[in-house]
């Protein structure tokens, strides 16, 4: 079978996400669009954005539970989810061709759809730690488990505010149990399995696979780190609807290509 053309990605970096779960790719974005998307990130957590509910802003523990006085609002948010099914301007980052194009080299796919998006906050001091996780292990309904995440770096995202990090190649082991997950974190960082962080400047993005195992620290540092993660996936994916504890989302977007009669 002849190999599908690649749209913008060079052949080695589709080797490498294949072999390690996870590609970095610079200056995707430009100063001005980064600008543009960080204001309306800060409007939106700030609950100005009257199209997009409440529902879809979740406070870090310590403000949800009272344990610590909110005096800044966007600054107590952990992260905002389901924005772009509400609003123009993270919808035309989700379908942005420069980003979607890599998408589509990494999927080997036209046919592309939106799963989801989240923007993780991480404020100064407050922002929490991420765990180790694969995010399929939480969206177990969709199949084939090959999503792949787009993580535009917002703010400088370096080690000292919690960048991600990846174990590279753990997305070729499958789904793991919360025991083989266990068993697995007590050995991380050895030379069997190193960790790899992911640093990265504003406008530049992260890809990785939904089996990739992959976790940020807890900011301790003064500077923001606003990450917005857009979760794409094959339009001819098939939803498990008897699997009932996977979240419930909005109905997926087209972002690209064909739509499949009873796929996702
Ligand atoms: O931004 C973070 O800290 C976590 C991101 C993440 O887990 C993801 O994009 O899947």
């Amino acid at each position: 079978m002849a190999t599908p053309r690649l749209r913008t990605l060079a052949e080695e970096q589709v080797r490498q996400f294949r072999l390690n779960g996870f590609l970095t790719v610079r200056d995707v974005l430009s100063a001005e669009e980064i600008e543009a998307l960080a204001a309306h990130t800060d409007l939106i957590a700030a609950g100005k954005v009257a199209h997009i509910p409440e529902t879809s802003i979740q406070l870090e523990k310590m403000f949800r539970e009272g344990t610590r006085n909110i005096t800044d609002q966007v600054l107590s948010v952990r992260k905002l989810f389901n924005l772009a099914v509400y609003d123009e301007v993270m919808w035309s980052h989700v379908t942005n061709p420069r980003i979607v194009d890599i998408i589509v080299d990494l999927l080997g796919s036209d046919d592309i759809k939106l799963y989801g998006d989240q923007l993780f906050m991480k404020a100064p001091v407050t922002g929490t730690e991420q765990p180790w996780h694969q995010d399929s292990a939480s969206w177990r309904d969709i199949f084939p488990m090959d999503l792949v995440t787009a993580w535009t770096s917002i703010d400088h995202a370096m080690v000292e505010n919690g960048c991600l990090n990846f174990v590279p190649g753990t997305h070729r082991w499958g789904m793991m149990r919360h025991k083989q997950l266990a068993w697995f974190l007590e050995d991380l960082g050895s030379d069997q399995w190193p960790v790899v962080a992911a640093p990265l400047r504003p406008g530049s993005i992260s890809f990785h696979h939904s089996l990739v195992l992959h976790q940020s620290n807890a900011n301790l540092s003064g500077q923001r780190r606003r990450g917005y993660a857009v979760h794409y996936m094959r339009a001819a994916s098939q939803r498990d609807e008897s699997v009932t504890d996977a979240p419930k989302m909005p109905p997926f977007k087209q972002v690209r290509g064909r739509s499949f009669v009873g796929r996702v």
